[in-house]
């Protein structure tokens, strides 16, 4: 597949889907040709450390470090930290590995001493020797507050791990977020004239919408005609891993392909071009196409590297024949 070199694509990512896309893309586009934009809506303060899970989830992918059994955390991992913790008393329901409590406290420690969220990524990943570059979404404060039934509003972290994803969802906020920037490495992409953004199968509401959201960052892609394309992450009425498929029962919403489809036209307007939908869900794609978006339809359910590479090419062949 030759994709000109001057082409730039921006992935946006959140969660263990999005991350297998990426590391699909990482292996067809060359480390200038993509920038990998991570949610950071996820992340949380946790026994006094800044815990980051979906720029780790990202970081441990392309390192080729990720726990492949538990989708998140580091490839053979130890609980030796925690087990101590637990003995102590502390609070054990996120469970921090032995290797992975090394992300968090360097990270930690980076940030305490004045660096920013971009430059302890940019420290990371050279640690890691990973070469594509992925930025956070932005360097301020955003966290994905979780409204439920029972008038609770829960941190993310909260609802996902300690909750395990059961109170019913009646919708999201992302405090901070209107005061965040896009971080210097979206923004240099956003400015600069880009081929595609790609939506990686990662959650809409917790994942892409904190990214999406971001004071200017749509109106800058509508005004720079990016065609913007999304994979979707319900396959066969089910999200491959999360909460999602749930959430969207929860809020009304059909648990299909076509309704994540509804979601971004209605969330986002004419933003998104392009829709690419699983084989199992070939019986929707007339009715995604009468929503005004193009569509293939291909095996996205991503088991192997070369499922993730092949995904990665048919969604970039895709792409170059959407008019933005
Ligand atoms: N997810 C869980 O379901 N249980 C955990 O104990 C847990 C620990 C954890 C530690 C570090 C990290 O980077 C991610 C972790 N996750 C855990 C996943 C995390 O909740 C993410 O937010 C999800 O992957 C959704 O993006």
């Amino acid at each position: 597949m030759d994709i000109p070199h001057s082409n730039h694509y921006l992935a946006l990512s959140g969660g263990v889907g999005g991350a297998k896309l990426v590391l699909g893309l990482s292996g067809v586009l060359a480390p200038d040709q993509m920038t990998v934009v991570a949610n950071t809506g996820d992340d949380f303060e946790h026994l006094g450390l800044n815990i980051c899970p979906d720029i780790d989830t990202v970081l441990y992918t392309l390192a080729d470090w990720n726990n492949k059994e538990l989708g998140w955390g580091q490839a053979e991992e130890s609980w030796n930290f925690l087990a101590a913790l637990k003995r102590l008393g502390g609070e054990d329901w996120f469970s921090l590995g032995d290797r992975d409590m090394a992300t968090h406290i360097l990270r930690t420690q980076l940030l305490g001493a004045g660096a920013s969220l971009s430059e302890v990524i940019e420290q990371l990943s050279e640690k890691m020797n990973i070469a594509h570059r992925i930025v956070p979404m932005t360097d301020e404060r955003v966290r994905t507050q979780v409204h439920c039934r029972d008038q609770r509003t829960l941190s993310f972290q909260h609802y996902f791990v300690r909750d395990r994803c059961q109170p019913e969802v009646t919708g999201f906020e992302f405090s901070g977020i209107d005061k965040a920037l896009p971080s210097a490495g979206f923004s240099a992409a956003l400015a600069s004239p880009l081929s595609a953004v790609i939506i990686c199968p990662s959650n809409p509401f917790v994942s892409v919408a904190p990214i999406l959201e971001i004071p200017g960052v749509v109106a800058q892609l509508q005004a720079a005609r990016v065609p913007v394309v999304v994979i979707s992450n319900i396959v066969g009425g089910e999200a491959i891993k999360g909460p999602a498929a749930k959430m969207m029962s929860e809020l009304g919403m059909p648990q299909t392909a076509l309704g994540v489809a509804q979601h971004y036209v209605e969330q986002y307007g004419g933003l998104v071009k392009g829709f690419v939908l699983d084989t199992a869900d070939s019986a929707l794609e007339k009715e995604v196409n009468a929503l005004g978006l193009a569509t293939i339809v291909t095996k996205s359910v991503m088991l192997t590297l070369h499922d993730k590479t092949e995904l990665a090419k048919q969604t970039l062949a895709f792409v170059s024949t959407l008019e933005a």
